[in-house]
């Protein structure tokens, strides 16, 4: 997937180093989007391992979020993925789908505000929260030229005191003629790490929410804010501080495959050892 690959080269070639709360430093540049069309085929990369253990954990995480439990009982017994976000109980301070299908809303609105009734069918019974999906789904079949289908997992009062808000926090269908796009803004993403499994997942949002609602599907659009590789911790991250500049330039003059390997070897002879991604537990098993 070349939208991928020149995501990585324009984060590593432009970003700047930047430490973050991890403690394992990072390349960072700002802003980044990219787009795929679905029609020329699912975008599983692979340039990294993305089957196997870790397609059947996407898939689980997927279902889990469109079952709306805020709890990772059932998920747990298929993947370790979120293990150790959750306490004893299985329960997160931030789930997804929680958010996707039972959106918490006011008791009461101000005056003036104006809330769907208990009753409603985007009203979930016995609480009152609101079904996000089946709104869309609902939208995407009766009112397929809307531009307000926003899917919406950022709670603020939530995402001030949880230990992981959400990432890829919201996303937008758009039909355009008999295709459907998906638009997808995330206010973090680890490039190496999280991002490929960010795009398949909502490339096959895309696939399963066309087929239900008899669109084609479209494009997967990915708008990534703060674009980031992780260099290292200690004296690695301190090494990318003083020199990411130079490396950079360095790499800015390369033009064939040998002068690139040239490049890798030296910044293998200068780069201290050190750990990378124990920050990060679960994604990487
Ligand atoms: N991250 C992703 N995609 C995800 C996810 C996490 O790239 O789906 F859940 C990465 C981004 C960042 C880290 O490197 O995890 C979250 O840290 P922070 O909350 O400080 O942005």
């Amino acid at each position: 997937m070349q939208e991928y690959l020149d995501l990585v080269d324009s984060v590593l070639s432009e970003g700047a180093y930047k430490p973050n709360r991890t403690g394992v430093d990072t390349v960072s540049a700002f802003s980044r989007h990219y787009e795929v069309d679905l029609q020329e085929g699912f975008p599983l990369l692979t340039t990294k391992q993305m089957d196997g253990y870790r397609w059947n954990s996407l898939i689980h995480e997927f279902l889990w979020y469109l079952s709306g439990e805020e709890h990772i009982r059932s998920l747990r017994e298929e993947t370790g993925i979120w293990d150790a976000w959750a306490d004893d109980e299985g329960r997160l301070d931030t789930a997804y789908g929680r958010f996707w299908r039972r959106f918490p809303y006011p008791e009461d609105g101000l005056d003036g505000e104006t809330w769907p009734d208990e009753d409603h069918r985007w009203v979930n019974e016995d609480e009152r929260t609101f079904d996000q999906i089946q709104y869309a789904l609902d939208q995407l079949r009766e009112n397929p030229r809307s531009r307000r289908i926003v899917v919406n997992a950022w709670h603020p009062a939530n995402a001030a005191v949880s230990t992981l808000p959400p990432c890829h926090y919201s996303f937008v269908f758009n039909v355009q003629g008999d295709r459907l796009n998906v638009h997808l803004t995330q206010r973090s993403g680890d490039i190496a790490l999280g991002v490929p499994f960010n795009v398949a997942a909502y490339s096959l949002l895309a696939t399963a929410i066309a087929q239900r609602t008899d669109f084609e599907v479209g494009k997967f659009a990915h708008t990534v804010v703060d674009s980031h590789v992780y260099c290292g911790k200690g004296d690695r991250g301190a090494w990318y501080e003083e020199n990411l500049s130079a490396l950079q330039e360095r790499l800015a003059g390369v033009e064939s495959d040998e002068e690139y390997r040239d490049v890798k070897s030296w910044l293998e002879t200068q780069t201290p050892e050190g750990e990378g991604y124990d920050h990060v537990p679960g994604l990487l098993e």
